[in-house]
């Protein structure tokens, strides 16, 4: 893609200034792929001193921190915003609104990029997809790079000359700027409210995501889930996933009259869903979606299916902890909108409703504007305890109980993880209880209390460690 040279050092130089806003992973990769590649580059972010600092290349001298400074970006040739800044910021929509282009990192990664892209978004499943084909390709000997949202800046990944395949988890605050992103194959695996207090609502949302459809070559879309499907009319070669029998050289499930289900392609059975470690129907649709974005991509099928009976999974994803006095733990702390948390109480509710057995879960956070009631009818079936923390947690019990949740729900506000697992105690050491598993599953962002889900999952595992008997 780019090397390093004088020549290069020269190239962009009179393009006018790029103004990178926002110093986080992505702001970082970008302001260094576009001072490698000779423009002139300036950096603006909101804290006095980012922590990123440090590593920018000494040649970038215009760094304006302490706030988004609105003067640097009506000097800009062209503004590259991270995903966390939305674009109606007032000094990013000042300098559109003065026809300044505001793009990601990923337009000019895609801009760059001659191989071809596997584009993965939705609500939910995007990390889970997006390691699992990409460790389907490495398996089948292909040279991959897969970053995005999962946490490795997208750009950094052309630093691999010899990269064949990119696979791309894509956010809807990534993919919000960008046009024509002309991937091999693009999907948006599922549809449920998220990021509404950024999107206004679901249709900003779902605009964002589709975005992700633009100029590309093949699509997987979900026959459940009709917002998954471009809206526009086009004869690219579709693949569909789902969890009924499938059409022809589709994806599905095909139930025998015993009731072992099996992952399908057509008329084809293709796996028994025992032989997969990872549990419950959202990940055979997730299993569906990776075959067929590895499909339209000219995987084999074998190779593919060698490698989805060894995929345990991702950490904080629906994964089991331990077993303590008889109960056990689930540490779903990605759960952070209502789409996750519904695929958790389902897979998990599914697993103990016939043991007599209800679930507790541990709910509550930031909330990002979402309709918790919507959670209401399968709390109802499955949740015997709702145990509240984080900031939103008066408001998300209020939902619940406008939504009907059942007197027989017992709910208890503890605000805390710490004051959760003191009522965890007192519930599980009851006899009168039909608690059986315990389920962080918050359907919220962390950030009110944890860094990030993944200290938010840490110290609930913690936490379990701690318990008397574990
Ligand atoms: N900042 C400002 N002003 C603001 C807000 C932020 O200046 O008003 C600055 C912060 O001070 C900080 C920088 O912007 O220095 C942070 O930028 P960022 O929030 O875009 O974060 P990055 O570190 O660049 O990480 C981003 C993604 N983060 C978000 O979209 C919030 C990462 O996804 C992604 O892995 C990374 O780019 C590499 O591509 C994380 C995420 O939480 C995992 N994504 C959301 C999600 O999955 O729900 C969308
Ligand atoms: P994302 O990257 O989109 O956040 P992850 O793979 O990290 O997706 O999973 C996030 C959450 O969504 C986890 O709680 C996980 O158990 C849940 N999840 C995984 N697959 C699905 C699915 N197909 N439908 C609904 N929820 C899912």
């Amino acid at each position: 893609m780019t090397s390093h040279s004088a020549t290069d050092a020269l190239l962009h130089k009179g393009d006018g200034l790029q103004v990178v806003v926002g110093l986080g992973q992505s702001g970082l990769s970008v302001a260094r792929y576009l001072s490698k590649q000779g423009y002139q580059v300036a950096v603006t972010d909101s804290q006095a001193t980012p922590s990123l600092a440090g590593q920018l290349p000494d040649e970038i001298n215009i760094r304006q921190f302490g706030t988004i400074d609105a003067e640097l970006l009506q000097q800009a040739a062209r503004i590259i915003i991270s995903p966390g800044i939305s674009p109606k910021t007032e000094a990013v929509a000042a300098a559109r609104h003065a026809n300044i282009p505001v793009v990601s990192d990923i337009q000019l990664f895609c801009e760059a990029c001659t191989v071809p892209i596997v584009a993965i978004t939705g609500s939910n499943a995007k990390s889970t997809v997006t390691t699992l084909v990409g460790q389907m390709a490495a398996d089948a000997g292909v040279q991959v790079g897969v970053g995005g949202n999962i946490g490795v800046p997208a750009l950094t990944l052309l630093d691999d000359k010899e990269m064949a395949l990119a696979v791309l988890e894509l956010s809807s605050f990534q993919l919000e700027t960008v046009t024509n992103l002309g991937a091999q194959v693009a999907t948006v695996l599922n549809m449920s409210p998220d990021h509404l207090d950024r999107h206004g609502d679901m249709l900003g949302y779902h605009q964002a995501k589709h975005r992700i459809f633009q100029g590309a070559k093949s699509v997987v879309i979900n026959r459940e889930d009709a917002l998954t499907r471009p809206l526009v009319a086009d004869n690219l070669p579709r693949v569909s996933t789902g969890v009924h029998a499938p059409d022809k050289d589709q994806y599905g499930l095909i139930t025998d009259p015993e009731g072992q289900i099996y992952l399908a392609r057509g008329t084809e059975r293709l796996l028994s869903a025992d032989k997969l470690l990872i549990k419950g129907r959202h990940n055979l649709l997730n299993a569906q979606a990776a075959l067929a974005l590895g499909e339209l991509v000219g995987l084999s099928l074998d190779s593919m299916l060698d490698t989805l009976q060894q995929f345990t999974g991702l950490e904080h994803r629906c994964q089991y902890i331990a077993k303590v006095n008889g109960i056990d733990y689930f540490n779903d702390s990605k759960g952070t909108n209502i789409g996750s948390t519904m695929a958790a109480i389902e897979g998990l509710g599914a697993v103990y409703a016939p043991k007599d057995g209800k679930l507790l879960l541990v709910l509550g956070g930031q909330g990002k504007g979402q309709a918790f009631g919507e959670l209401t009818t399968l709390i109802n079936q499955y949740v015997g305890q709702v145990v509240f923390i984080g900031e939103d947690s008066l408001l998300i019990e209020e939902h619940l109980r406008a939504a009907n949740l059942s007197a027989d729900v017992v709910v208890h506000q503890c605000q805390t993880l710490e004051n959760a697992f003191s009522t965890i105690q007192q519930v599980t050491s009851s006899s009168l209880s039909q608690v059986q598993a315990v389920l962080l599953s918050p359907a919220c962002a962390s950030f009110d209390q944890y860094s990030g889900y993944v200290a938010r999952g840490e110290h609930f595992r913690k936490l379990t460690s701690q318990l008397e008997g574990a």
